[in-house]
C-alpha cells in the first residue's frame, strides 16, 4: 500500500525554496493548511445546518455575502492570527486591511491576501468553491504597524500562493516559486497528502471558459476569439469546447490538468471586468506562470502590474501556452 507524502512532510522538506525564512513561512502554510482542513469540514455539511445560504451582509463588493464566506473569512483569520507569523491580512471579505497589533504579530515578516471563499453562490446549489490567498514579504520595517504597501506589492514579489478547491476531492495546490505542486485531502486521516507533484499546464489545449452569457458586452477580440472557438476545424482541432463552472479556482484547476484556457474580461458596463487583481489574480497568475502558463488582463502580464487599491479589478485571460497566443493575437487586432 502507497503513503503518500503529506503536505507538512513536503513544506519541510523544501523549505529551502524559502532561503530568507526562518521556518517562519513553514509554519504560516501551516496555519493555511489547517484553515483548509476546517473550511472543507463545514463546506461539507453546508446542507445539514444553518450555514448555507446568504447572511443578509454585503461586502464592500456589494455582493450578498454567504455565511460560509464569513465563517471562512474568521477561520482563516484566525489560524493565522495565531501563530503570529503574519503582521497583517487582506481580505474581500474585509472592506481594509486586518493589522494585528500584538508584539508577535508586529515582529511577523508576512502579510497574506485571501479571497477566503471564490465562488461561494455555487455552494447552495452543490457546485465546487475554492480559496485562494497570497503571500507577500513585508516591506514595512519589522516590530512597527503593517502599511498599506505592503498589501500593494507588484505580483511578481509573492513568497508563495495557492488555492483550495472544495470539489469532488478537496485539493490543496501552491508554489513557492519552485513548481506547482498538489496535495489531496484524505479526510479519513485528516491529512493532505501529495498527489500531483510538479504539476504543468499543456502547452495547448481544448477548452475554452467564460461566462458567453455575456457576449454581447465583450470587447471585440474577445467575441472573435470566440467565434475562433466555435469553427470547423480538424487542422486546430476545432470548435473546442466551452466549459464554465463559475468557479474561478474550479475552472482554473481543470484547465491546468487538462489545459485550456479561462477569461474574464472587461465589458462596457466593467471596464476593468469583475476579478480582484491581489488575491484572486495574483496568486493566480503566479501559479500558471510557476506550471508554464500565461496569465494577462488581455496584453500585460497580471505579474507585472503594479497595484493601486486594496480591491481594484483587472481583466483576466490565463492558460495554456498556445491558446494565450491566439486570444492575445485577437486583442491586439481589434483593441478598440
Ligand atoms: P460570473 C465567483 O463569483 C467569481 O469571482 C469567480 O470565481 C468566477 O469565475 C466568476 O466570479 C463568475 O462570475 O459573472 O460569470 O457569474
Amino acid at each position: 500500500m502507497l503513503i503518500h507524502k503529506t503536505l507538512g512532510e513536503f513544506i519541510v522538506e523544501n523549505q529551502s525554496d524559502f532561503p530568507h525564512a526562518k521556518g517562519d513561512l513553514t509554519a504560516l502554510l501551516s496555519s493555511i493548511k489547517l484553515a483548509a482542513k476546517i473550511v472543507n469540514r463545514e463546506i461539507n455539511k453546508a446542507g445539514l445546518v444553518d450555514i448555507r445560504g446568504a447572511s443578509g451582509i454585503e461586502n464592500i463588493q456589494g455582493e450578498e455575502q454567504q455565511k460560509l464566506d464569513k465563517y471562512a473569512n474568521e477561520v482563516f483569520k484566525n489560524a493565522l492570527i495565531a501563530r503570529g507569523e503574519v503582521c497583517g491580512i487582506a481580505s474581500e471579505e474585509e472592506d481594509h486591511y486586518v493589522f494585528f497589533d500584538n508584539q508577535n504579530s508586529r515582529n511577523a515578516n508576512y502579510v497574506v491576501l485571501m479571497d477566503p471563499l471564490d465562488g461561494s453562490s455555487n455552494i447552495d446549489v452543490n457546485v465546487s468553491v475554492g480559496t485562494i490567498f497570497s503571500i507577500y514579504r513585508r516591506i514595512s520595517p519589522v516590530g512597527g504597524p503593517v502599511s498599506m504597501e505592503d498589501f500593494l506589492q507588484v505580483g511578481r514579489k509573492q513568497v508563495a500562493a495557492g488555492y483550495v478547491v472544495y470539489g469532488s476531492s478537496t485539493m490543496l495546490v501552491y508554489t513557492t516559486g519552485n513548481g506547482v505542486h498538489g496535495f489531496t485531502y484524505d479526510p479519513s486521516i485528516g491529512v493532505f497528502c501529495l498527489s500531483h507533484e510538479a504539476m504543468t499546464f499543456p502547452k495547448s489545449g481544448k477548452i475554452y471558459s467564460i461566462n458567453e452569457g455575456n457576449y454581447s458586452k465583450f470587447p471585440l477580440g474577445v467575441k472573435k476569439y470566440i467565434k475562433y472557438c466555435q469553427e470547423e476545424d480538424d487542422a486546430t482541432n476545432r470548435p473546442y469546447t466551452s466549459r464554465y463552472i463559475g468557479s474561478l479556482v474550479s475552472d482554473f484547476h481543470r484547465n491546468l490538468l487538462k489545459g485550456g484556457i479561462y477569461i474574464y474580461p472587461q465589458t462596457a458596463q466593467a471596464p476593468k471586468g469583475k476579478l480582484r487583481l491581489l488575491y484572486e489574480c495574483n496568486p493566480m497568475a503566479f501559479l500558471a506562470e510557476q506550471a508554464g502558463a500565461l496569465a494577462t488582463d488581455g496584453y500585460t502580464p497580471i505579474l507585472d502590474l503594479k497595484p493601486t487599491a486594496l480591491h481594484q479589478r483587472v481583466p483576466f485571460f490565463t492558460g495554456s501556452v498556445d491558446m494565450m497566443d491566439t486570444v492575445h493575437q485577437f486583442m491586439k487586432e481589434y483593441k478598440e
